[in-house]
Protein backbone atom coordinates (compact mmCIF):
# COMPACT_ATOMS: atom_id res chain seq x y z
CA UNK A 1 0.00 0.00 0.00
CA UNK A 2 1.44 3.46 -0.95
CA UNK A 3 0.27 6.37 1.73
CA UNK A 4 -1.65 7.84 -0.96
CA UNK A 5 -3.61 4.46 -1.08
CA UNK A 6 -3.16 4.52 3.04
CA UNK A 7 -5.39 8.12 3.17
CA UNK A 8 -7.46 7.60 0.70
CA UNK A 9 -8.72 4.55 2.57
CA UNK A 10 -8.93 5.86 5.88
CA UNK A 11 -11.08 8.50 3.97
CA UNK A 12 -13.27 5.59 2.80
CA UNK A 13 -13.89 4.14 5.99
CA UNK A 14 -14.38 7.31 7.69
CA UNK A 15 -11.24 7.40 9.65
CA UNK A 16 -10.76 11.02 8.51
CA UNK A 17 -13.69 13.00 9.60
CA UNK A 18 -14.31 17.09 9.26
CA UNK A 19 -16.91 18.59 11.05
CA UNK A 20 -16.48 20.15 14.56
CA UNK A 21 -14.67 17.78 17.78
CA UNK A 22 -14.04 18.74 20.81
CA UNK A 23 -10.27 17.32 21.95
CA UNK A 24 -8.87 16.19 25.07
CA UNK A 25 -7.49 19.68 25.83
CA UNK A 26 -10.96 20.99 25.26
CA UNK A 27 -9.73 22.77 21.65
CA UNK A 28 -12.69 22.51 19.11
CA UNK A 29 -10.95 21.19 16.08
CA UNK A 30 -12.38 20.78 12.45
CA UNK A 31 -11.14 17.77 12.23
CA UNK A 32 -10.43 14.37 13.51
CA UNK A 33 -8.62 10.84 12.97
CA UNK A 34 -10.54 8.15 14.48
CA UNK A 35 -7.79 4.85 13.75
CA UNK A 36 -9.44 2.75 16.16
CA UNK A 37 -11.75 0.67 12.95
CA UNK A 38 -8.79 0.21 11.59
CA UNK A 39 -8.69 -3.30 12.98
CA UNK A 40 -11.48 -4.49 11.20
CA UNK A 41 -10.12 -3.48 7.97
CA UNK A 42 -7.52 -6.15 7.71
CA UNK A 43 -5.70 -4.77 4.35
CA UNK A 44 -5.61 -1.40 6.10
CA UNK A 45 -4.02 -2.34 9.08
CA UNK A 46 -1.66 -4.97 7.34
CA UNK A 47 -1.10 -1.84 4.90
CA UNK A 48 -0.31 0.56 8.00
CA UNK A 49 2.11 -2.20 9.60
CA UNK A 50 3.89 -2.85 6.15
CA UNK A 51 4.25 1.18 5.77
CA UNK A 52 6.07 1.39 9.45
CA UNK A 53 8.20 -1.71 8.93
CA UNK A 54 9.85 -0.48 6.21
CA UNK A 55 9.90 3.30 8.47
CA UNK A 56 11.84 1.34 10.96
CA UNK A 57 14.04 -1.18 9.45
CA UNK A 58 17.19 0.20 10.18
CA UNK A 59 16.41 1.71 13.77
CA UNK A 60 17.94 0.01 16.89
CA UNK A 61 15.61 -1.69 19.45
CA UNK A 62 15.19 -4.40 21.24
CA UNK A 63 11.66 -4.15 22.39
CA UNK A 64 8.17 -2.85 20.44
CA UNK A 65 5.17 -1.37 22.26
CA UNK A 66 2.16 -0.30 21.39
CA UNK A 67 0.28 2.73 23.13
CA UNK A 68 -3.42 0.76 24.07
CA UNK A 69 -6.06 0.79 22.61
CA UNK A 70 -5.45 1.75 19.22
CA UNK A 71 -1.59 1.33 18.44
CA UNK A 72 -1.44 -2.38 20.24
CA UNK A 73 -3.14 -4.59 17.04
CA UNK A 74 -0.79 -2.42 14.69
CA UNK A 75 2.44 -3.04 16.89
CA UNK A 76 1.56 -6.38 17.41
CA UNK A 77 1.45 -7.35 13.74
CA UNK A 78 4.42 -5.14 12.81
CA UNK A 79 6.01 -6.97 15.77
CA UNK A 80 4.79 -10.48 14.70
CA UNK A 81 5.90 -9.24 10.85
CA UNK A 82 9.37 -8.00 12.71
CA UNK A 83 10.15 -10.87 14.83
CA UNK A 84 10.62 -8.70 17.54
CA UNK A 85 9.12 -8.91 21.26
CA UNK A 86 6.43 -7.42 21.89
CA UNK A 87 5.63 -5.84 25.51
CA UNK A 88 2.52 -3.25 26.51
CA UNK A 89 1.33 -1.34 29.50
CA UNK A 90 -2.58 -1.50 30.93
CA UNK A 91 -4.25 1.15 30.22
CA UNK A 92 -6.51 0.88 33.07
CA UNK A 93 -3.70 0.64 35.19
CA UNK A 94 -1.92 3.93 34.12
CA UNK A 95 -4.46 5.80 36.62
CA UNK A 96 -2.69 7.23 39.57
CA UNK A 97 -2.41 4.76 42.74
CA UNK A 98 -2.34 1.34 41.17
CA UNK A 99 0.99 1.54 39.45
CA UNK A 100 1.89 0.44 35.96
CA UNK A 101 2.07 -3.21 35.11
CA UNK A 102 3.98 -3.81 31.56
CA UNK A 103 2.87 -7.11 30.23
CA UNK A 104 5.47 -9.55 27.97
CA UNK A 105 9.36 -10.06 28.73
CA UNK A 106 11.83 -7.48 29.05
CA UNK A 107 15.45 -6.84 30.41
CA UNK A 108 15.98 -4.09 32.41
CA UNK A 109 17.71 -1.31 30.19
CA UNK A 110 15.78 -3.22 26.98
CA UNK A 111 15.61 -0.39 24.21
CA UNK A 112 12.27 -0.23 23.46
CA UNK A 113 10.20 1.84 19.94
CA UNK A 114 7.00 3.31 20.81
CA UNK A 115 4.13 2.85 18.36
CA UNK A 116 1.05 5.04 18.54
CA UNK A 117 -1.52 5.96 16.24
CA UNK A 118 -1.44 9.94 16.41
CA UNK A 119 0.47 12.33 17.50
CA UNK A 120 -1.38 15.58 18.97
CA UNK A 121 0.21 17.51 21.22
CA UNK A 122 3.15 15.19 22.92
CA UNK A 123 1.92 15.37 26.37
CA UNK A 124 0.85 11.47 26.75
CA UNK A 125 3.72 10.56 25.08
CA UNK A 126 6.14 12.03 27.16
CA UNK A 127 3.70 10.66 29.97
CA UNK A 128 4.07 7.07 28.68
CA UNK A 129 7.79 6.93 28.11
CA UNK A 130 8.64 8.09 31.76
CA UNK A 131 5.94 5.04 33.37
CA UNK A 132 7.91 2.72 31.08
CA UNK A 133 11.28 4.45 32.24
CA UNK A 134 10.28 3.79 35.60
CA UNK A 135 10.26 0.09 34.97
CA UNK A 136 13.04 0.48 33.58
CA UNK A 137 12.31 0.25 29.68
CA UNK A 138 14.91 2.61 27.91
CA UNK A 139 12.56 5.29 25.18
CA UNK A 140 13.92 6.65 23.15
CA UNK A 141 12.04 6.93 19.89
CA UNK A 142 8.37 7.16 19.01
CA UNK A 143 6.64 6.32 15.79
CA UNK A 144 3.22 7.62 14.56
CA UNK A 145 0.81 6.75 11.75
CA UNK A 146 -0.23 10.31 11.47
CA UNK A 147 1.48 13.60 13.07
CA UNK A 148 -1.56 15.91 13.32
CA UNK A 149 0.46 17.88 15.66
CA UNK A 150 1.85 21.46 15.64
CA UNK A 151 5.29 21.19 17.72
CA UNK A 152 4.93 17.64 18.56
CA UNK A 153 8.28 16.50 17.47
CA UNK A 154 10.24 19.66 18.51
CA UNK A 155 8.38 19.02 22.18
CA UNK A 156 9.58 15.91 22.33
CA UNK A 157 12.76 16.66 21.31
CA UNK A 158 13.12 19.08 23.83
CA UNK A 159 12.86 15.78 26.60
CA UNK A 160 14.81 13.95 24.88
CA UNK A 161 12.94 11.99 22.45
CA UNK A 162 12.76 11.80 18.46
CA UNK A 163 9.43 11.26 16.85
CA UNK A 164 8.64 8.93 13.36
CA UNK A 165 5.97 9.61 11.68
CA UNK A 166 4.33 7.98 8.40
CA UNK A 167 2.37 10.89 7.41
CA UNK A 168 1.80 14.29 8.46
CA UNK A 169 -1.09 16.78 8.14
CA UNK A 170 -0.57 18.79 5.73
CA UNK A 171 0.29 15.87 3.32
CA UNK A 172 -3.14 14.31 4.09
CA UNK A 173 -4.75 17.90 3.28
CA UNK A 174 -2.55 17.85 -0.12
CA UNK A 175 -3.12 14.28 -0.81
CA UNK A 176 -7.36 15.18 -0.57
CA UNK A 177 -7.40 18.06 -1.86
CA UNK A 178 -5.53 17.26 -5.13
CA UNK A 179 -8.22 14.45 -5.44
CA UNK A 180 -10.99 16.56 -5.31
CA UNK A 181 -12.25 15.23 -2.35
CA UNK A 182 -11.90 18.39 0.18
CA UNK A 183 -13.15 22.03 -0.23
CA UNK A 184 -10.84 24.92 -0.60
CA UNK A 185 -12.88 26.01 2.55
CA UNK A 186 -12.27 23.36 5.10
CA UNK A 187 -8.41 23.46 3.95
CA UNK A 188 -8.11 27.14 4.89
CA UNK A 189 -10.34 26.25 8.15
CA UNK A 190 -7.93 23.35 8.62
CA UNK A 191 -4.88 25.99 8.09
CA UNK A 192 -6.41 28.00 10.20
CA UNK A 193 -6.53 26.09 13.29
CA UNK A 194 -3.28 24.74 13.19
CA UNK A 195 -2.08 28.19 13.07
CA UNK A 196 -3.80 29.31 15.97
CA UNK A 197 -2.72 26.15 17.96
CA UNK A 198 0.71 26.44 17.11
CA UNK A 199 1.36 30.00 18.18
CA UNK A 200 -0.45 29.10 22.03
CA UNK A 201 -1.72 32.49 23.10
CA UNK A 202 -0.88 33.26 26.82
CA UNK A 203 -4.33 32.30 28.15
CA UNK A 204 -5.52 35.40 30.28
CA UNK A 205 -6.76 33.81 34.04
CA UNK A 206 -10.47 35.62 34.10
CA UNK A 207 -11.97 33.77 36.80
CA UNK A 208 -15.75 34.32 36.90
CA UNK A 209 -16.61 32.29 40.35
CA UNK A 210 -16.85 35.00 43.02
CA UNK A 211 -16.68 32.48 45.56
CA UNK A 212 -12.99 31.15 44.31
CA UNK A 213 -12.36 34.91 44.18
CA UNK A 214 -12.81 35.24 47.49
CA UNK A 215 -11.09 31.88 48.43
CA UNK A 216 -7.89 33.13 46.36
CA UNK A 217 -8.38 36.65 48.04
CA UNK A 218 -8.76 35.14 51.41
CA UNK A 219 -5.64 33.19 51.20
CA UNK A 220 -3.58 36.42 50.10
CA UNK A 221 -4.60 38.21 53.08
CA UNK A 222 -4.59 35.48 56.02
CA UNK A 223 -1.05 34.25 54.32
CA UNK A 224 -2.62 30.49 54.42
CA UNK A 225 -3.41 27.87 52.47
CA UNK A 226 -4.56 25.81 55.11
CA UNK A 227 -8.04 24.32 55.25
CA UNK A 228 -8.73 22.51 58.75
CA UNK A 229 -11.18 19.21 58.48
CA UNK A 230 -12.55 19.04 61.80
CA UNK A 231 -13.35 16.06 61.98
CA UNK A 232 -14.53 15.61 65.73
CA UNK A 233 -17.59 14.51 67.13
CA UNK A 234 -18.86 16.91 69.97
CA UNK A 235 -19.65 20.98 69.78
CA UNK A 236 -17.53 21.52 72.59
CA UNK A 237 -14.30 20.00 71.02
CA UNK A 238 -15.21 21.62 67.60
CA UNK A 239 -15.15 24.71 69.12
CA UNK A 240 -12.36 24.77 71.13
CA UNK A 241 -10.11 23.70 68.03
CA UNK A 242 -11.46 26.67 66.55
CA UNK A 243 -10.59 28.70 69.02
CA UNK A 244 -7.33 27.43 69.09
CA UNK A 245 -6.64 26.96 65.05
CA UNK A 246 -9.16 29.76 63.30
CA UNK A 247 -6.52 32.17 62.97
CA UNK A 248 -4.35 29.87 60.94
CA UNK A 249 -6.98 28.96 58.30
CA UNK A 250 -8.03 30.14 55.08
CA UNK A 251 -11.13 27.71 55.59
CA UNK A 252 -12.62 25.37 57.86
CA UNK A 253 -13.98 21.51 56.34
CA UNK A 254 -17.02 20.08 58.43
CA UNK A 255 -18.52 17.07 58.25
CA UNK A 256 -21.65 18.30 59.78
CA UNK A 257 -23.20 14.83 60.02
CA UNK A 258 -20.54 13.36 62.20
CA UNK A 259 -21.57 15.66 65.11
CA UNK A 260 -23.46 13.87 68.23
CA UNK A 261 -24.83 16.69 69.66
CA UNK A 262 -25.63 18.65 66.89
CA UNK A 263 -28.55 20.80 67.43
CA UNK A 264 -29.62 24.57 66.06
CA UNK A 265 -27.22 26.60 68.27
CA UNK A 266 -24.30 25.19 66.08
CA UNK A 267 -24.78 27.19 62.77
CA UNK A 268 -25.26 30.33 63.72
CA UNK A 269 -22.32 29.91 66.18
CA UNK A 270 -20.20 28.34 63.54
CA UNK A 271 -21.06 31.73 60.99
CA UNK A 272 -20.21 33.92 64.02
CA UNK A 273 -17.16 32.26 64.20
CA UNK A 274 -16.05 32.39 60.23
CA UNK A 275 -16.77 36.02 60.73
CA UNK A 276 -14.66 36.68 63.85
CA UNK A 277 -11.84 34.43 62.51
CA UNK A 278 -11.94 35.21 58.81
CA UNK A 279 -12.27 31.88 57.12
CA UNK A 280 -14.82 30.33 54.88
CA UNK A 281 -16.62 27.51 55.42
CA UNK A 282 -16.74 24.24 53.58
CA UNK A 283 -19.02 21.22 54.21
CA UNK A 284 -17.23 18.04 52.45
CA UNK A 285 -20.78 16.62 52.02
CA UNK A 286 -19.40 14.88 48.50
CA UNK A 287 -22.89 14.99 46.94
CA UNK A 288 -22.86 11.85 44.53
CA UNK A 289 -26.76 11.13 44.12
CA UNK A 290 -29.12 12.32 40.90
CA UNK A 291 -30.15 15.99 40.78
CA UNK A 292 -33.62 16.10 42.34
CA UNK A 293 -32.02 13.96 45.07
CA UNK A 294 -29.14 15.91 46.11
CA UNK A 295 -31.15 19.42 45.58
CA UNK A 296 -33.06 18.37 48.80
CA UNK A 297 -30.01 16.83 50.10
CA UNK A 298 -28.48 20.47 49.94
CA UNK A 299 -31.45 22.29 50.91
CA UNK A 300 -33.81 20.17 53.16
CA UNK A 301 -33.24 18.09 55.95
CA UNK A 302 -31.82 18.37 59.44
CA UNK A 303 -28.58 20.31 58.50
CA UNK A 304 -30.06 22.82 55.31
CA UNK A 305 -26.18 22.80 54.01
CA UNK A 306 -27.15 25.72 51.61
CA UNK A 307 -27.96 28.05 54.24
CA UNK A 308 -24.04 27.87 55.84
CA UNK A 309 -21.70 26.24 53.92
CA UNK A 310 -20.18 28.53 51.03
CA UNK A 311 -18.53 25.28 49.34
CA UNK A 312 -19.57 21.99 49.03
CA UNK A 313 -17.81 18.61 47.53
CA UNK A 314 -19.24 17.14 44.70
CA UNK A 315 -18.78 13.58 42.92
CA UNK A 316 -19.46 13.87 39.09
CA UNK A 317 -20.53 10.12 38.98
CA UNK A 318 -24.05 10.98 38.48
CA UNK A 319 -23.82 13.27 35.27
CA UNK A 320 -23.32 16.93 35.09
CA UNK A 321 -27.06 17.08 36.20
CA UNK A 322 -26.25 17.36 40.10
CA UNK A 323 -24.31 20.53 39.46
CA UNK A 324 -27.90 21.51 38.25
CA UNK A 325 -29.77 19.94 41.10
CA UNK A 326 -27.24 21.94 43.51
CA UNK A 327 -26.76 25.17 42.50
CA UNK A 328 -29.93 25.58 40.05
CA UNK A 329 -31.35 29.61 41.84
CA UNK A 330 -28.37 29.40 44.17
CA UNK A 331 -26.10 32.59 44.34
CA UNK A 332 -22.96 32.89 46.39
CA UNK A 333 -22.43 28.97 46.68
CA UNK A 334 -19.66 26.47 44.54
CA UNK A 335 -18.16 23.23 44.64
CA UNK A 336 -14.75 21.20 44.49
CA UNK A 337 -14.94 18.30 42.56
CA UNK A 338 -13.83 15.04 43.23
CA UNK A 339 -10.97 14.50 40.57
CA UNK A 340 -8.76 12.32 42.18
CA UNK A 341 -9.19 10.49 46.23
CA UNK A 342 -6.38 10.36 48.31
CA UNK A 343 -7.13 6.91 49.80
CA UNK A 344 -5.70 3.68 48.37
CA UNK A 345 -6.86 1.44 45.51
CA UNK A 346 -9.61 4.21 45.08
CA UNK A 347 -11.21 3.53 41.73
CA UNK A 348 -10.74 6.86 39.84
CA UNK A 349 -8.79 6.47 36.83
CA UNK A 350 -7.49 9.23 34.50
CA UNK A 351 -10.36 9.19 31.94
CA UNK A 352 -12.59 10.08 35.10
CA UNK A 353 -10.82 12.63 36.61
CA UNK A 354 -10.18 14.01 33.42
CA UNK A 355 -14.33 13.75 32.70
CA UNK A 356 -14.77 15.99 35.50
CA UNK A 357 -12.31 18.48 33.88
CA UNK A 358 -14.48 18.59 31.23
CA UNK A 359 -17.66 18.82 32.85
CA UNK A 360 -16.32 21.66 35.14
CA UNK A 361 -14.53 23.72 32.46
CA UNK A 362 -18.17 24.13 30.96
CA UNK A 363 -19.48 25.13 34.30
CA UNK A 364 -17.27 27.54 35.95
CA UNK A 365 -19.56 29.31 37.84
CA UNK A 366 -20.45 26.31 40.35
CA UNK A 367 -17.21 24.77 40.47
CA UNK A 368 -14.05 26.40 41.49
CA UNK A 369 -11.76 23.54 41.64
CA UNK A 370 -11.31 19.91 42.32
CA UNK A 371 -9.92 17.90 45.00
CA UNK A 372 -6.70 16.07 44.27
CA UNK A 373 -4.29 13.95 45.33
CA UNK A 374 -0.86 12.12 43.79
CA UNK A 375 1.86 10.29 44.78
CA UNK A 376 4.93 12.68 44.59
CA UNK A 377 5.46 16.40 43.22
CA UNK A 378 5.93 15.54 39.62
CA UNK A 379 2.68 13.25 39.72
CA UNK A 380 0.50 16.47 41.28
CA UNK A 381 1.92 18.51 38.77
CA UNK A 382 0.63 16.36 35.79
CA UNK A 383 -2.73 16.06 37.10
CA UNK A 384 -2.87 20.18 37.67
CA UNK A 385 -1.50 21.09 34.60
CA UNK A 386 -4.86 19.69 32.79
CA UNK A 387 -6.88 21.97 34.85
CA UNK A 388 -9.20 23.65 33.36
CA UNK A 389 -7.83 27.53 33.46
CA UNK A 390 -8.38 29.51 37.07
CA UNK A 391 -9.84 26.50 38.82
CA UNK A 392 -8.03 25.39 42.23
CA UNK A 393 -6.61 22.46 43.51
CA UNK A 394 -7.38 21.52 47.09
CA UNK A 395 -5.09 18.69 48.23
CA UNK A 396 -6.11 16.29 51.57
CA UNK A 397 -4.57 13.14 52.80
CA UNK A 398 -1.52 15.72 53.98
CA UNK A 399 0.55 15.87 57.33
CA UNK A 400 4.19 17.13 57.93
CA UNK A 401 5.30 13.38 57.41
CA UNK A 402 4.36 10.81 54.44
CA UNK A 403 2.58 7.70 55.62
CA UNK A 404 -0.71 6.19 55.75
CA UNK A 405 -3.04 5.41 58.37
CA UNK A 406 -4.83 1.69 58.71
CA UNK A 407 -7.87 2.54 56.54
CA UNK A 408 -5.98 3.07 53.79
CA UNK A 409 -5.88 7.11 53.99
CA UNK A 410 -2.31 7.92 52.17
CA UNK A 411 -0.32 11.42 53.22
CA UNK A 412 1.97 13.45 51.38
CA UNK A 413 3.93 16.34 52.43
CA UNK A 414 2.80 19.75 52.85
CA UNK A 415 5.24 20.65 50.41
CA UNK A 416 4.95 18.04 48.35
CA UNK A 417 1.76 19.12 48.18
CA UNK A 418 1.99 23.01 47.57
CA UNK A 419 5.13 22.59 45.07
CA UNK A 420 2.87 20.18 42.85
CA UNK A 421 0.06 22.94 42.61
CA UNK A 422 -1.92 22.44 45.62
CA UNK A 423 -3.44 25.73 46.38
CA UNK A 424 -4.52 24.70 49.81
CA UNK A 425 -4.09 21.74 51.63
CA UNK A 426 -6.64 20.22 53.95
CA UNK A 427 -5.43 19.11 57.37
CA UNK A 428 -7.45 16.96 60.03
CA UNK A 429 -5.86 14.28 62.29
CA UNK A 430 -2.30 16.15 61.82
CA UNK A 431 -3.35 19.07 63.25
CA UNK A 432 -6.59 17.96 65.60
CA UNK A 433 -4.38 14.93 67.11
CA UNK A 434 -1.01 16.93 67.93
CA UNK A 435 -0.81 17.86 71.59
CA UNK A 436 -0.38 21.51 71.23
CA UNK A 437 -2.89 22.17 68.50
CA UNK A 438 -2.51 26.33 68.25
CA UNK A 439 0.91 25.38 67.46
CA UNK A 440 0.87 22.57 64.84
CA UNK A 441 -1.67 24.78 62.66
CA UNK A 442 0.48 27.25 62.76
CA UNK A 443 3.86 25.09 61.61
CA UNK A 444 1.04 23.86 58.79
CA UNK A 445 0.00 27.47 57.91
CA UNK A 446 3.64 28.39 57.46
CA UNK A 447 5.10 25.24 55.82
CA UNK A 448 2.35 26.05 53.12
CA UNK A 449 2.78 29.49 52.70
CA UNK A 450 6.49 29.14 52.27
CA UNK A 451 6.12 26.45 49.57
CA UNK A 452 3.59 28.54 47.79
CA UNK A 453 5.52 31.87 47.90
CA UNK A 454 8.39 29.53 46.54
CA UNK A 455 5.79 28.13 43.16
CA UNK A 456 4.32 31.67 42.11
P1 LIG B 1 -7.06 13.59 57.78
O1 LIG B 1 -7.37 13.44 59.20
O2 LIG B 1 -6.05 14.71 57.47
O3 LIG B 1 -6.68 12.29 57.14
O4 LIG B 1 -8.46 14.05 57.14
C1 LIG B 1 -8.64 14.31 55.79
C2 LIG B 1 -10.01 14.87 55.51
O5 LIG B 1 -10.16 15.10 54.12
C3 LIG B 1 -11.17 13.98 55.91
O6 LIG B 1 -12.22 14.80 56.34
C4 LIG B 1 -11.58 13.28 54.64
O7 LIG B 1 -12.97 13.01 54.61
C5 LIG B 1 -11.21 14.31 53.59
N1 LIG B 1 -10.80 13.72 52.30
C6 LIG B 1 -9.70 12.93 52.18
O8 LIG B 1 -8.99 12.66 53.12
N2 LIG B 1 -9.36 12.40 50.97
C7 LIG B 1 -10.09 12.65 49.87
O9 LIG B 1 -9.74 12.18 48.78
C8 LIG B 1 -11.23 13.48 50.03
C9 LIG B 1 -11.53 14.00 51.24
BR1 LIG B 1 -12.22 13.84 48.60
Amino acid sequence: MTKEQFVLELQRIGAIKFGSFTLKSGLTSPFYFDLRDIISFPYILEGIADLLVEKIKDMEFDVLTGIPYTALPIASLVASKMQKPLIYMRKEEKAYGTGNNVIGKFKKGAKCLVIDDLITTGASKIETAEAYERKGVVIKDFVVVIDRSSNGKEDLAKQGYKLHSLINLNEIMELLQNRNLISEEKVNEVRNFTASISKPKKVKEEITNLLTLKLISKIKEKKSNLVLSLDVTTQKEFFEILDETGSEIVMLKTHVDILDDYDENFVPKLQEYAKRQNFLIFEDRKFADIGNTVKHQYRNGVYKISDWAEFVTVHMVAGDGILKGLFDGMENRSSFVLARMSSKGNLINETYSRKCFEIARKNPNVVSGFIGHGKDVEDIKRFKAKFPVGMLLLTPGVKLERGSDAMGQQYITVEDAICGGADCIIVGRGIIKAKDRKKEAKIYRERAWKEYQERI
